[in-house]
This record gives structure tokens, sequence and C-alpha cells, in this order.
């Protein structure tokens, strides 16, 4: 996993309303709409009070990364704040402000979690399928295979979340080993012994963190990208020949709201409080 900068988050609460409405163009749904399809959500949800809690743990804090997420939960209408204080205290004013649900990273993990009942949702995995979501809602012929780059935890969401959709799926990743590991017995997912040929594919998850190794030969007009990757796998040139769906985080956070939301609703639900 890419751990991100300052200059990969520093704008997201001023692009957001613009850029989701560029990903509704390429994908025919907003952000939220998609979230909440790779959420399997089909009911309206209680907006839940969310705190975002800066972790000063490992590398630090990253300026803009909490109030990114806040802004992004924002745009989404939901409740959310950061709290002024990191780490456990930061917990403590969150359940003390009366937070239903918490965000948090540190330099190896990424959650939401429920501050009253069981529930977390973790970022790789988020990103992962709610990606997959944004590809499969773009895809013309849902029966072509999708190629998957990079078997790390987003792609290996990415390849389940598929093949439960019934989408066939080759994947491939330069490490032999993480790709053997991979999705082990899921029949959609073929994994290729050796790199594939790009040009061959109309539909490609770029779940590596390789940067610009995918070039205006190697794609179409035809052809669609989703890139949760980071840094971005496709040129500046390829994205204006094809569908590329990149971003650094957005996605990923919502996903990961709807993914924790349901959870804690369906939970308060057997407990009787909902
Ligand atoms: C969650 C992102 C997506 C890609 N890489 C992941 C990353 O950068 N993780 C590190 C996040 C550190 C946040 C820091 C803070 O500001 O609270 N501890």
């Amino acid at each position: 996993m890419t751990r991100l900068v300052e200059k990969d988050v520093k704008d997201i609460d001023k692009t957001l309303k613009d850029y989701d409405d560029f990903f509704k163009r390429q994908t025919g749904c907003y952000m939220c709409e998609i979230a909440c399809r790779a959420a399997g959500i089909t009911e309206i949800l209680p907006g839940y009070k969310i705190a975002v809690v800066p972790s000063t743990t490992g590398e630090g804090i990253i300026s803009g990364f909490s109030e990114s997420v806040c802004a992004i939960l924002k745009h989404c209408t939901l409740d959310a704040f950061v709290t002024s204080r990191c780490d456990v205290d930061g917990i403590y004013e969150a359940i003390q402000k009366g937070a239903d649900m918490i965000f948090s990273a540190d330099d190896d993990r990424f959650i939401a979690f429920g501050t009253a009942v069981r529930a977390v949702a973790e970022n790789g995995i988020c990103t992962g399928e709610g990606f997959a979501e944004a590809l499969l809602c773009s895809m013309r012929d849902q029966s072509r295979k999708v190629l998957i780059l990079g078997a790390s935890s987003v792609g290996r969401a990415a390849a389940g979340y598929l093949a439960e959709k019934k989408v066939p799926v080759d994947m491939y990743d330069t490490n032999a080993d993480v790709l053997k590991n991979a999705c082990a017995g899921e029949r959609l997912i073929e994994k290729l012994s050796s790199s594939p040929v790009l040009k061959k594919y109309t539909y490609i998850y770029d779940a590596t963190t390789s940067g610009d190794f995918i070039t205006e030969k190697d794609v179409s007009a035809e052809t669609v990208i989703a890139a949760p990757g980071m840094p971005r796998g496709i040129t500046e040139k390829a994205c204006e020949i094809a569908t590329v769906i990149h971003n650094p985080l957005e996605l990923g956070v919502i996903t990961m709201y709807y993914v924790c939301a349901k959870q804690m609703y369906l939970k308060e639900r057997e407990m009787g409080i909902r």
C-alpha cells in the first residue's frame, strides 16, 4: 500500500462536487450510489454520527488527511467531524461527543468501526470492492474478461467481488507467490503466468503501486480502467483516450462508511434498538 502524502489529499475538499459529477459521467452513478451497491445496501439506513480521529503513530499525521476524510463524508450529507485530539485521547473525545462511528488510520491500517456495536470496515477491502462496482457499472458487456493487475488486498477484494458477480477475471502480479496465494479456489479467476498484453483487454483494474505504466499504446476509446492504485498507473495521454476511474481516497472512504453502517444497522435490529 502506498502511503499518501499531503499533495494527494490537499485539494480533495475543494474538488469533490466537480469530481463526483465527472465520476457520474464515467460510471452513470454518483460515488455514494456505487458505494451503497458495493456494500449491498438496498434500503435507507439511519445517518450515524462520525468522528475522524487523527493518529500520530509511525510516520505520524498526513497534513489534510483527516480533514479530507471528513469532507468526503460530509459530501455524502453525513454528520462527520475531526476530533481536536489524536490517538486514544481522540477516541475518548469522539465518544464523549456522541460519535456512533470512528474513522482512523495508522501506517498499516485504515478502518471505520462502531462505538456502540461491533462493526468494522477496512479501507483496502472497501476500496477494492468500491472500484470493482464502479467498473461493473461502466462495462457495456459484463461477459467480457476483466484484467486485474496487482494481487494486493485491493486487487484480491476486487477479484472476489467480480467473481461473485459472475464476471470472469484474469489476474496478474509480478510476484508469483503473492499471485499463487490470491483468491484460492475462485473458479472464475484465472491467474496468468506471464505479463498480459494490455491491449487485448477492454476492461482493466489497476491495483498496483507502479505508476504510469499503462500508456496510450495500451488503450483505445473503448477501454475502461478502474484505477485505485497509487500512484495512478495510467499516463495522462492514455487518460485522454480511455475511461479511467481514479481517486486517491474518496470512493474507498464512502464505501467504508456504508459497509460499517450496514453492519451496525443489522446488529442494532438484532438487539431490538432499531
Ligand atoms: C488510507 C490510505 C490509502 C492509501 N494509502 C493509505 C495511507 O496513506 N495510509 C496512511 C494513513 C496515515 C494517516 C495518519 C493521520 O493523518 O492520521 N496517521
